[in-house]
């Protein structure tokens, strides 16, 4: 019989080998015709299926709502400091996707792993949140540089929202903010953030849309998929401080001696 020679390359996801490309088996055609929009091609290439309209709609709420918060986070400030050092586009965005991370917008994935698996042991908030002190971890998810109980991040308030009209069970969101409840009668900025309240929400997505088995929701979480929608949104917002500041004709950046302590 015919002898296949060994691949160097497995790939599930896209195959351009056709008259045109097929993202997980459909056709650019159809998913230009059918209206798609970018959530649904995050479900294909990502998810390798396609999800129902209420699904497709969250990913690009968030994908818009994290796609930028001003010049003066992490992300953002790298790109600033890098396109006024006179760098092209590419150095200038991975500049500052090199700063998303545990602390700043890459603690999606980290929230989904630790509520699920608080949520499944059937912890209190009281015990999850003192487990993880004595582990000496900060809960992902939880917790602002300016927002707090008083000064609520109104992205959260806008996906919360939306799921409770949309989701059939908000379960994982709503154990999140039970946590939060415990969290803010420590301190007043320990509030759910934009990378909690997506972690536990895409759990209820997974788990409430039927369209993925329990071994998959698993994989997917172990894998660490969120993140991703993070990287994929701030990257809009850190392309866009490229141009600003190259529009702006900015000169190189030199941070002020007076705002450095210089001790010994
Ligand atoms: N404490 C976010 O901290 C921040 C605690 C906690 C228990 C916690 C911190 C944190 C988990 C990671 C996370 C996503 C570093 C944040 C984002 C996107 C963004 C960003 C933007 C955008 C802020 C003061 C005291 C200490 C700490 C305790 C703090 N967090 N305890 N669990 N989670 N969160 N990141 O204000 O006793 O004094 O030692 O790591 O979810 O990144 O807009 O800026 O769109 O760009 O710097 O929204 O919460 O406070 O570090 O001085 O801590 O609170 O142990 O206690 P801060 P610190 P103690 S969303």
């Amino acid at each position: 019989g015919k002898v296949r020679a060994p691949t160097h390359i497995i790939s599930t996801i896209s195959d351009d080998r056709g008259d045109e490309p097929c993202y997980a088996g459909v056709p650019m055609s159809t998913i230009v015709q059918s209206g798609f929009g970018v959530g649904d091609v995050i479900s294909l290439l990502w998810f390798k299926r396609s999800l129902p309209r209420y699904c497709t709609q969250f990913i690009e709420i968030c994908i818009m709502l994290c796609a930028d918060h001003g010049p003066c986070v992490s992300g953002a400030h790298n790109t600033i400091v890098t396109a006024r050092a006179g760098k092209d586009l590419v150095s200038s965005l991975v500049s500052g996707l090199l700063t998303i991370g545990p602390r700043f917008g890459g603690a999606i994935d980290d929230a989904a792993r630790y509520f699920k698996d608080a949520y499944e042991k059937g912890l209190t908030p009281y015990e999850f949140v003192e487990g993880m002190k004595k582990k000496g971890i900060r809960v992902p998810g939880i917790g602002h540089r300016i927002k707090s109980r008083d000064n609520r991040d109104k992205r959260v308030e806008l996906l919360q929202k939306y799921a409770h009209t949309h989701f059939p069970s908000v379960k994982y969101m709503e154990y999140a903010v039970q946590v939060e409840t415990y969290t803010l009668s420590k301190a007043n900025n320990l509030v759910l953030n934009v990378d909690g309240a997506i972690g536990s929400l895409f759990l209820d997505l997974l788990a409430g849309s039927g369209m993925f088995s329990k071994q998959e929701i698993d994989e997917i979480v172990e894998i660490g998929y969120l993140n991703g929608l993070f990287v994929l949104a701030r990257s809009i917002g850190l392309i866009g401080h490229t141009f600003d500041q190259k529009r702006l004709k900015q000169p190189l950046y030199r941070h002020p001696w007076e705002d450095v302590l210089y001790t010994k």
